[in-house]
């Protein structure tokens, strides 16, 4: 039997934070791939790390996902489904995971050209969905989430090997400066962080609430921030945001009456599966980390 062992590009969760350069492409297609984003879009999302939309969904189109959104949160059964996750002060539904399986209306959102089509070009392969969620942050203290790379917890806990993943964030309601919007450090996604503190057993219970372990320390985010600056995203409800798996973002707690609910769609490409984790005990539940690895279809 032959043993490939995978080399870790990305050390993370030892003892000491460590800051090493990127080692992989930000955009993987060939210049000039057709596709939905212009070359001057991902020549700015190649440098920034992100590309915001003002639309990708039209309005008269958003009705349809806010009502699955409420549909799916006041059902009783997701709320007792382990997909879901309260916040720890009010109890209200924070987010439902893996909507993307629960949900037909979110299952035909990920299929549409105007957003796998997207992470298809900027992946350059065939995509399947590591992971979906509905970010509900309904106001009046909602919790936010705070600085982090998610590429540092999908290498540590779920195993994905190389930067080869994208996020979409998509607005259900409107995004103002005011209700906890998205915040990226615009060209962070060029380092890699890696913090310190091993992952402790079971994490997702607690990390997906309030985010401990593979959280920068205090001097790494100054120092971040002193050379990326700090971008706030807005927008109406069917813009979106795309941003790479590395970026350094977070986004406030939500004290306004307004909710900012978004769906949160993660392609990762075919090309870069998920094996085992690179710095936690045990793999995640499939409903955060998946390992049906079909492409998009
Ligand atoms: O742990 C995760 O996979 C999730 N946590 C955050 C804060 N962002 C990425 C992802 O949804
Ligand atoms: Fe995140």
């Amino acid at each position: 039997m032959t043993m490939t062992t995978i080399t870790d590009l990305y050390p993370t969760r030892g003892t000491a934070e460590v800051a090493v350069p990127r080692q992989d492409p930000v955009v993987w297609s060939a210049p000039g791939t057709p596709g939905p984003f212009s070359a001057a879009d991902l020549q700015a999302f190649d440098r920034d790390g992100f590309f915001a939309l003002d639309q990708i969904i039209a309005e008269d189109e958003v009705p349809v996902y806010r009502e699955e959104l409420e549909r799916l949160v006041t059902d009783p059964a997701i709320r007792a489904d382990e997909r879901s996750i309260v916040e720890a002060k009010s109890q209200e539904i924070r987010s439902v995971f893996e909507v993307h399986r629960i949900s037909e209306v979110f299952a035909a959102l990920v299929r549409d050209e105007r957003v796998v089509g997207r992470a298809r070009q900027i992946l350059g392969s065939d995509v399947y969905v590591h992971q979906s969620r509905i970010n509900v942050k309904p106001g009046f203290g909602a919790s936010g989430f705070y600085w982090h790379s998610d590429f540092e917890t999908w290498h540590a806990e779920d195993g994905l090997p190389n930067m080869r993943t994208v996020s979409v964030s998509i607005a259900l309601t409107e995004n103002y400066d005011t209700n906890g919007g998205l915040m990226i450090m615009p060209g962070s996604h060029r380092t890699f962080l890696g913090c310190a503190g091993a992952t402790p057993k079971d994490n997702y219970k607690q990390s997906l609430q309030m985010q401990d372990a593979g959280t920068p320390s205090d001097e790494a985010l100054t120092s971040l921030a002193g050379q990326y600056g700090i971008k706030l995203f807005t927008g109406r409800a069917g813009s979106a945001t795309w941003f790479d798996c590395n970026c350094m973002h977070g986004s406030g707690d939500n004290i306004t009456p307004f909710p900012r609910s978004n769906v949160f769609i993660v392609f990762n490409s075919v090309e870069n599966t998920a094996v085992e984790p690179f710095a936690a005990p045990i793999r995640r539940p499939t409903f955060i980390g998946a390992r049906d690895f079909a492409p998009v279809r």
